[in-house]
């Protein structure tokens, strides 16, 4: 006989027709307790936040983190950017995060929409970018069990968050709960921003009902913040270590590299007071302004390619600050400098950037104080052999570029370089763009401020941040230099024009597809490499300005490309300045450039 398993005939349910409530009956309803309380928690959370110095959030759709949003957007201290894309919303994030140096939340909904902020998440890791990540989630009775929407996100991003907390809300909302409420969103405020800067994930279960028939009522006194405004808990940041004990006399020959660092414009600073007193060559990356120092070499991607043409400016002790920068010639000279020669990495937070294992010395300080107390009698000699050798470089490389008719992206990088003051943030994308800034931006003041997200090296989500870059220093351009492929890759990046306000003027080299890739033993591979690793789209960057209606210009020449930059930047207005080159011209370009810069070193031999 069959069987019938708890089949039972249907129950009347509460939600049943006619038994929900209507639209006019909410506010009728007195709002359950829990989610008022989940308001209240919320709106201390982002009060508090709000004290400590959080400025900027990004928000993003959905239903379950409707209690999130809400409390971020009606708090007036903070500024409001909504985003479709979550990954768009994470990347703006760290944009704003980096030209701001402080961080800025991002909030989305729970299930793949807090997946979608990995990319992000890694990349404010390694790039030590602090974000405040406040994501959604289902309360544990509807987590695995068929619920939709939710997924497993406890310590969703591993080990890429530098600190998780799942902010259930407390049984009552007494004056203990809202002490552990500020002090934990201090915690998350200061802990993003303090030592490694990085993201902190909070994971925030709330219950429905998500919405409020009432407006929240004033906190009582004793719940609130701190009466004088402050935040709960003050970070007190650490008297300065104590001196340090260096290496003294400094060696004659000593090179000085530099990278990012997050205290930039002090640290530039203190690295040009050392380099002149001491007359020490600097190898500055663009992202730091002490490539504008008197001694800074702009060249030294090319100077080291050549090992022959390295040998005399080989040092003997080797200081390095800041990230390692991009250059492979520089990083394989590190590499090969040998045991002889002392590598002092000084990094605040003995960040390891040593994929050699050259170094053999770290300094866990402000590098300020190493520079302050290092004396020596450099060799003259060898500084000016430097600085001979990269004046040739540059000067044949500039010669070079000026015998090509139209534009090329050399070019391009070079002439933003020269034309962009230092009131203009460049954001760099990954890939060419990167490189060719690297070694063709100029080594003088006054220099534009250069930002790249190189935590991992991603192309994804550059629009993205270049947007947030410019919603973090309103009244000052930013121009993005990007490729093609990393342009259609963030696509959604754009819809940021037409929905935030915001002016950006992107210079988007279209080489219809990877150019970088042609500098690769790959590219012998024919059809598939052309397929499969160049991926040509054929897209003309005008039918996606017309997309996202953004304004759109063509140069094909230097005073066209001048006039439309000049045009952009501060127009208040989105422009799109498609440059169309080559990829195998490209290639054939750089080789040109390299022989031109390293025949005219070996010819001052
Ligand atoms: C998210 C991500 N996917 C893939 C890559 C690998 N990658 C590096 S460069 C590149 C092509 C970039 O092309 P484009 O932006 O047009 O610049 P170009 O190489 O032409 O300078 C790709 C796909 C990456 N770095 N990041």
């Amino acid at each position: 006989m069959a069987r019938t398993i708890g089949l039972r005939p249907a129950a009347a349910h509460a939600s049943a027709p006619g038994s929900g409530r209507s639209v006019t009956s909410i506010a009728a309803v007195p709002d359950p307790s829990h989610s008022v309380d989940q308001h209240r928690m919320l709106r201390a959370l982002v009060d508090e936040l709000a004290r400590c110095g959080l400025r900027e959030a990004c928000t993003s759709p959905g239903s379950r983190n409707t209690p999130i949003v809400l409390s971020l957007v009606r708090e007036p201290r903070v500024r409001c950017f909504s985003h479709i894309d979550e990954r768009c919303a994470g990347f703006f994030a760290i944009g704003a995060a980096r030209a701001a140096g402080r961080p800025v939340a991002v909030t989305c909904t729970s299930g793949t929409a807090a997946a979608e902020l990995m990319p992000a998440v890694v990349e404010a890791h390694w790039g030590r970018v602090p974000l405040i990540v406040l994501t959604a989630d289902r309360p544990a009775e509807l987590r695995d069990v068929g619920a939709g929407q939710a997924i497993d996100q406890l310590k969703l991003y591993g080990d890429h968050a530098k600190w998780f907390c799942e902010l259930e809300l407390p049984p009552v909302l007494d004056v203990a709960a809202m002490r552990w409420i500020r002090q934990l969103a201090c915690r998350a405020y200061w802990t993003a921003l303090h030592g490694r800067p990085g993201p902190v994930h909070l994971n925030v279960p709330l219950r429905e009902p998500l919405v409020l028939g009432a407006p929240l009522t004033p906190e009582e006194p004793e719940l609130a913040g701190r009466p004088d405004g402050g935040p709960w808990v003050r970070y007190l940041a650490p008297a300065e270590d104590a001196p340090p004990t260096a290496t003294s006399p400094l060696p004659p020959r000593t090179v000085l590299m530099a990278g990012r660092t997050e205290d930039d414009a002090r640290v530039a600073s203190e690295i040009a007071a050392f380099a002149e007193r001491l007359g020490v060559p600097v190898l500055a990356d663009p992202q730091t302004s002490a490539r504008q120092g008197a001694t800074a070499i702009a060249t030294y991607d090319l100077l080291l390619r050549e090992p022959a043409l390295a040998a005399p400016l080989a040092p003997d002790h080797v200081i390095r600050i800041g990230d390692l920068p991009t250059s492979k010639p520089l990083r394989a000279w590190l590499a090969a400098l040998g045991p002889d020669v002392a590598q002092t990495l000084v990094d605040p937070f003995a960040g390891w950037q040593d994929p050699a294992g050259a170094v053999d010395g770290i300094f866990p300080a402000q590098p300020g104080r190493l520079l302050r107390t290092l004396d020596g009698s450099p060799d003259p000699a060898w500084l000016a052999a430097w600085r001979d050798a990269d004046e040739r470089a540059t000067a044949a490389l500039a010669a070079t570029l000026d015998t090509q008719a139209g534009l090329s992206e050399p070019l391009v990088a070079r002439r933003l370089g020269e034309w962009l003051g230092p009131e203009v943030t460049l954001f760099v994308a990954s890939s060419m763009p990167i490189r060719d800034v690297e070694l063709y931006l100029p080594a003088r003041a006054p220099l534009p401020r250069v930002l790249s997200n190189r935590g991992a090296n991603g192309i994804d989500g550059t629009i993205s941040a270049a947007f947030g870059a410019a919603a973090a220093r309103p009244g000052q351009p930013v121009v993005l230099l990007i490729g093609d492929v990393a342009l259609l890759h963030d696509l959604g990046g754009l819809l940021a024009a037409r929905r935030l306000g915001l002016e950006l003027t992107i210079v988007a080299l279209n080489n219809d597809g990877g150019g970088i890739f042609h500098f690769l033993p790959v590219s012998g591979e024919g059809a598939p490499f052309e397929e499969h690793v160049a991926t040509p789209h054929g897209i003309s960057l005008d039918r996606v300005a017309a997309l996202f209606d953004l304004g759109h210009a063509n140069p094909g020449a230097e005073p066209e490309l001048h006039a439309a930059l000049d045009a952009a930047t501060g127009s208040g207005a989105v422009t799109l300045i498609e440059v169309r080159t080559d990829r195998r011209e490209n290639l054939a370009l750089h080789r040109r450039l390299a022989d031109a810069g390293l025949a005219a070193v070996a010819a001052g031999r």
